[in-house]
């Protein structure tokens, strides 16, 4: 929150009297003309906003702070000019660029860990753009998350609800954290370091033209741009770096430049590579230390053996969460890597098996059953305390939950028990039937113990064992078979 921090400073300032260096006369005396009054206003703003320049203000000591002039060499310094401290007509140009809201003095490294606690991070749209429509929109954001995840072990997943961890707004002037937008050009966008609330926020200045091309500016590049800030990233002096702070007309391929990737992977580690195909380890073999401590995920070496069973796997928004042990991997239907790691990098309060899971997408929430435990996972937050099943209304002899599946267009939620399952109303909270109704019985061709099920695209889909049925619920039937790993790429 260091933008909060910084900016907030030099907003206590707004409306004191500043004694400022003025030009002088032949007879000495300060002749102000219009323009060099603009300037030296415009460069006063600029080294505020950006360079936290505090102009002494009455009745403190004129050397107590850092002179606009050597906060001019600053600037300077940072755009490669020459850095004489006196305003000049390329310093002037710089100051006139559109350029991002964020200071280029942040005080903070990458190594000090301004970053998020988790791989999982989620996003929102709350206010559109009137300049594109709203599908363009999702489009460009997407894409522009995407080039972050490319390079790192991060995976964005789209959020309906006004929490998720970036909430993406298009707003103009004030519009309710003290840094007010300034109309069309000046600052385009800005956003806040990772945190709570209103941290990993992205705001876009609604007073400029937001394109898809070249003309107006070109959202993609000043949302990769501000995602980089979203995630933790300062302003680079490099011209080549997506961090640079003015917007420039960039090739929409291949945006980080390598010191981006270098910076990007200081705070969350290198992008997974997978596959793994040799199997030197072993499912079997629990204290293999595949899980190193640190909180990047190591490749699970076993990834595409054909005897993979899947304990768990559960849609969460666009995405599919498949769980083998301690560990998991994360599909997204619009990236095409997948991301892995042990549970407790993803979700750090769960660190055991997950025998089943399913998510309700009205609420965004995933249920994680261990046992008679289960965990309510919004985002990737675990929310609260780890309840018992039997607040669910299973008997106390259900000591297990081999799957469970929410089917959305019903409000019924499918928890299976070896050869039987549960219909749970996530309307009423009380379960359907008072006994357990048997799986053979009504999904003929299907017999338990089910390891995973999921509901997609209309259907059921089995994992039982390394086999996947895909499940027609109306014919009652199944019309597809797959292998797990089929589903992991392989
Ligand atoms: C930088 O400024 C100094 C002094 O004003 C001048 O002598 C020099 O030529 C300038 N260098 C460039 C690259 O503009
Ligand atoms: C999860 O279940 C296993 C046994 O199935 C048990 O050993 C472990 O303690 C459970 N973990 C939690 C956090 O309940
Ligand atoms: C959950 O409740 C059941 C009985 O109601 C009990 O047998 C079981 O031990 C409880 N589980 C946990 C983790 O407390
Ligand atoms: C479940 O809850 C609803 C509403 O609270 C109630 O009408 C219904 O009878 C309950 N069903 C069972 C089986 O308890
Ligand atoms: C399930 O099947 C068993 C026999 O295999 C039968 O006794 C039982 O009544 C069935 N349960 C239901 C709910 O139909
Ligand atoms: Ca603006
Ligand atoms: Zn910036
Ligand atoms: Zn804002």
């Amino acid at each position: 929150m260091q933008v909060l921090l910084c900016l907030v400073c030099a907003f206590d300032l707004f409306g004191q009297h500043y004694s400022l260096p003025l030009p002088l006369g032949d007879d000495g005396m300060v002749h102000p003309t219009k323009p060099a009054q603009n300037d030296l206003s415009l460069a006063t703003k600029y080294l505020q906003q950006f360079y936290s320049f505090q102009a002494d203000s009455a009745g403190r000591k004129r050397r107590s702070r850092p002179s606009f002039s050597s906060k001019l060499k600053n600037m300077q310094g940072f755009f490669g000019l020459n850095g004489t401290g006196t305003l000049n007509a390329d310093t002037l140009a710089v100051m006139r660029t559109p350029r991002c809201g964020v200071s280029d003095v942040e005080d903070y490294s990458h190594r000090r860990g301004n970053r998020w606690k988790k791989n999982i991070i989620t996003y929102g749209v709350g206010r559109y753009t009137n300049d594109l429509p709203v599908n363009a929109v999702d489009d460009l954001i997407s894409s522009a998350l995407d080039v972050w995840a490319k390079a790192s072990p991060l995976t964005f997943l789209r959020s309906y609800s006004h929490q998720a961890d970036i909430m993406v707004e298009f707003v103009g002037k004030e519009h309710g954290d003290f840094f007010p937008f300034d109309g069309p050009d000046g600052t385009l966008a800005h956003a806040f370091g990772p945190g709570e609330g209103i941290g990993g926020d992205v705001h876009f200045d609604e007073a400029e033209v937001w394109t898809a091309g070249y003309n107006g500016f070109n959202l993609y590049v000043v949302a990769a741009h501000e995602f980089g800030h979203a995630l933790g990233l300062k302003h680079s002096q490099l011209p080549e770096s997506v961090m640079y702070p003015t917007y420039k007309r960039r090739k929409t391929h291949n945006l980080l430049s390598s010191e981006d990737i270098i910076n990007i992977n200081t705070l969350y580690g290198p992008r997974d590579k997978r596959p793994y195909p040799s199997s030197r380890f072993s499912w079997s073999n629990p204290s293999t230390p595949w899980y190193s401590g640190s909180y990047f995920p190591v490749s699970f070496k076993d990834t595409c053996n054909p005897h993979l069973k899947f304990d768990a796997v559960t849609t969460v928004g666009d995405a599919i969460f498949f769980f083998r042990d301690n560990y998991m991997w994360i599909k997204h239907n619009d990236q095409k890597d997948i991301k892995e790691g042990p549970i407790s990098n993803f979700m750090p309060k769960i660190d055991c098996h997950i025998d089943a899971a399913y998510w309700v997408p009205q609420r965004s929430t995933a249920y994680l059953f261990n046992g008679t435990t289960f965990w309510t996972v919004k985002g990737s937050q675990v929310k609260g305390r780890a309840k018992n099943i039997s607040s669910l209304g299973f008997p106390s002899w259900v000591q297990q939950v081999d799957a469970a599946v929410h089917i959305h267009k019903t409000v019924h939620t499918l928890f299976f028990t070896q050869h039987q399952y549960w219909r749970y109303n996530e309307h009423n909270k009380n379960m359907t039937d008072s006994i357990p109704r048997n799986i053979s019985d009504d999904f003929p061709e299907i017999s338990g113990p089910i390891s995973a099920a999921i509901y997609k695209d209309g259907y059921l889909h089995f994992f039982i064992g390394s086999d996947v049925y895909k499940y027609d619920i109306k014919q009652k039937e199944i019309i597809g078979t797959d292998k797990t790993t089929s589903w992991l790429g392989c």
